[in-house]
């Protein structure tokens, strides 16, 4: 029998979303040993269980209760909440990984370039419900036509004129003579958590990993700047930071007008950022990773 003070939290066993998830959880503070069945992964150091499964798999155990939480593609995650009218799990947080969109794509040459063209027309893909509710959202009458998987060969083999199926390069598209006509849902991992309520122990520890996930997050993003700046142009430099607000300001030692300027970028700084901020009077710049963050 389970523990129920052990939390539970779901992960791809193998694909995409599989080392990304991992690698989140070994960030949140989690050490974990594999069992040997390749099923779970037992945490040593925090009450926390990884249970390794299909990713189709994961809404229905976290809707159902079996796993307190999950990290799914939002993809499968909606098109599974489509099926219910309530909410059959919490989106808790979504993820800086596994970015991809549900596409309408049509062969090159089929003349079949909106989705008001697909009117009558039949749409083969993995994701009949999100599809549906597409389609019939704008009002177009098409028959979707349900595919476990290859769904870019059915317009070849003739089992469909138009294909929605997940876009990250577009290479897959091209190989096989499609071109994208519409973004149906753009799509990134998730956590979801369960809408069952969780004994006191799980509860609060879900809470905490949580906020480590929100750390995580904040710090992918995010690099620590430290700069030297004429002290009449601190105002000037603070703009050319991307996403800073307050920097600290320092005085440097036997030095007037030039101050220490040290701030957390929460947006991308890139060589153009830099030569800005040289262009503005910036000296002795160091741009550093940040690797944990609480707020
Ligand atoms: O075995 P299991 O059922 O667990 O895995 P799976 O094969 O169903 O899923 P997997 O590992 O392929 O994908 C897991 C999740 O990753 C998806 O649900 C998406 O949320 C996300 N993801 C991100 C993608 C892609 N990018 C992606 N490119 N999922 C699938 N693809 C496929 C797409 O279906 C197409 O066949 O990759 C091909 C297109 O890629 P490009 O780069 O050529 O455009
Ligand atoms: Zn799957």
């Amino acid at each position: 029998m389970a523990d129920p003070r052990r939390l539970k939290v779901a992960v791809q066993k193998s694909g995409r979303l599989t080392d990304p998830s991992l690698e989140l959880m070994v960030r949140c503070g989690l050490r974990f040993s594999r069992a040997r069945d390749n099923l779970v992964c037992y945490g040593e150091n925090m009450p926390i269980d990884l249970l390794l499964v299909r990713d189709d798999d994961i809404p229905q155990l976290v809707a159902d209760g079996d796993c307190d939480a999950g990290i799914v593609g939002g993809n499968v995650a909606r098109e599974f909440a489509l099926a219910h009218d309530s909410e059959p799990f919490r989106t808790a947080r979504t993820l800086d990984f596994g970015s991809c969109r549900l596409c309408l794509a049509t062969p090159v040459d089929s003349g079949l370039d909106t989705p008001a063209s697909l009117a009558g027309k039949r749409v083969a893909t993995s994701y009949p419900r999100l599809t549906e509710s597409f389609l019939r959202g704008i009002g177009i009458d098409a028959e979707v036509v349900l595919l476990g998987g290859a769904v870019e060969i059915a317009p070849r083999l003739g089992k469909a004129d138009a294909i929605c199926d997940l876009v990250s390069t577009g290479q897959t598209l091209r190989a096989n003579h499609l071109k994208e006509i519409f973004t149906v849902d753009e799509s990134r991992a998730c956590l979801i958590t369960s809408p069952h309520p969780l004994p006191d122990t799980a509860s609060t520890l879900l809470e905490r990993i949580l906020m480590r996930v929100d750390g995580v997050l904040a710090v992918n993003g995010s690099k620590y700047i430290m700069l030297h700046a004429p002290r009449a142009k601190i105002a000037e430099i603070t703009r050319l930071l991307p996403g800073v607000e307050a920097p600290t300001v320092l005085p440097l030692d036997g030095c007037t007008d030039r101050v220490a300027i040290h701030a957390v970028c929460t947006e991308s700084v890139f060589w153009e950022t830099l030569e800005a901020l040289k262009g503005a009077g910036a000296s002795a710049m160091l741009v550093l990773p940040v690797e944990k963050m609480l707020a």
